[in-house]
């Protein structure tokens, strides 16, 4: 399953720009598959010579035409939010309107937490199991969305998280923020950019200053015009390679690799997974016959050139069942039948 990412925010912020900037006009209907970029993939690739190399990919979704709600519902549907201000064009006001749009989120939340309330006031005095527990947390929940807050910042223990996904909370989502700015105004997006990045900071999410339009630009040039482009406008990479990283550090995924003579490929994870979930991202049938996990490092392959020559080393580390796979390892499952 790739990570969905969905772009969304007040309107006419730029979404379709920055949606076609990132899959460079190859979206159809709004929709479009992003390789992300990764350096260490052409390491690995230098280094063993693979036939093919494959880059993780996100799937990424622009907001379709519609009403507030039914905007709401299409982001409820995404792993991570890319939330878009304009900072750009005349009296830009992206506190206010990303502030209008997190609105939008907390009440569809509010309507859905009331709702599954009246349910489980039911379950609690038919007095089932659980029910008290899961009502508690809704409570808590209630409470804060009715403060006009995000679920994101309710501070709730793992459990109490789990019981609130019955809802689908579209405001406890990860985010990323992205201050859509005037060219001119760019690397740091003066003012209004600042605006977002505070807002950002205060949810303890990413934020990147780019201009959708410029990047849509770029993405039609050389490789070589596109670096000198930037170079002129101060910014060192380009603004899919930032957005990837951003949404990697928001949704809690890291990358690993596997690295043979047919493929070297990046494979996204969550974060702390431990090793037969990391494995069960290749096939369903390594989670269930996981025996154990070869590991190294991109560093370690890139100098010894190929996982074979780390093996006859003894230098490849084994490890179990419980290992919670790395950023920046590189494995090779072993799998039962
Ligand atoms: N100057 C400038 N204009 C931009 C930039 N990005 C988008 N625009 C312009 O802003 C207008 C709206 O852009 P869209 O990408 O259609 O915005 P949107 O968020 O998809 O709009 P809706 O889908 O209607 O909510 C267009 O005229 C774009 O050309 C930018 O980075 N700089
Ligand atoms: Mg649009």
């Amino acid at each position: 399953m790739p990570v969905n990412v969905a772009i969304v925010g007040p309107a006419g912020s730029g979404k379709t720009t920055l949606f076609n900037a990132l899959t460079a006009g190859r979206g159809a209907d709004g929709v479009g598959m992003v390789d992300v970029p990764d350096e260490r993939l052409q390491q690995l690739a230098g280094a063993v010579k693979p036939l093919k190399v494959t880059p993780a990919q996100v799937r990424v979704e622009d907001t379709p035409p519609g009403s507030r709600a039914q905007r709401v519902a299409f982001a409820r549907q995404s792993d991570v939010l890319v939330k878009v201000a304009r900072c750009f064009g005349p009296e830009p006001q992206p506190a206010a309107e990303l502030e209008e749009f997190a609105l939008d989120l907390v009440l569809a939340d509010l309507a859905s937490v009331e709702r599954r309330l009246e349910a489980v006031a039911k379950e609690v005095r038919a007095g089932k199991k659980d029910a008290t527990a899961e009502n508690e947390v809704l409570q808590l929940a209630k409470e804060h969305l009715d403060a006009g807050r995000p679920l994101r910042t309710l501070v709730l223990e793992g459990e109490q998280r789990d019981l609130l996904k019955g809802v689908f909370p579209v405001s406890l989502k990860p985010a990323v923020y992205v201050a859509n700015a005037a060219d001119e105004l760019l690397p740091l997006g003066g003012g209004p950019a600042a605006k977002v990045s505070e807002l950002g900071a205060a949810e303890g999410a990413p934020v990147i200053v780019l201009s959708a339009r410029l990047e849509a630009e770029l993405g039609e040039l050389e490789a070589h015009e596109q670096a000198e482009m930037r170079a002129g406008y101060g910014i060192d990479e380009s603004g899919l390679g930032r957005i990837a990283r951003a949404v990697w550090e928001a949704g809690g995924l890291i990358t690993y690799f596997t690295a043979g003579e047919p493929e070297v490929r990046a494979w996204p994870c969550e974060r702390d997974a431990p090793a037969p979930v990391a494995a069960g991202k290749i096939h369903t049938d390594f989670e269930k016959h996981f025996i154990r996990a070869e590991v190294t490092s991109v560093n370690e392959l890139v100098e010894a050139g190929s996982m074979e020559a780390l093996r006859a080393a003894g230098k490849l580390r084994v490890e179990g069942r419980d290992y919670r796979v790395k950023d920046g390892d590189v494995v090779f499952f072993r799998v039962g039948r």
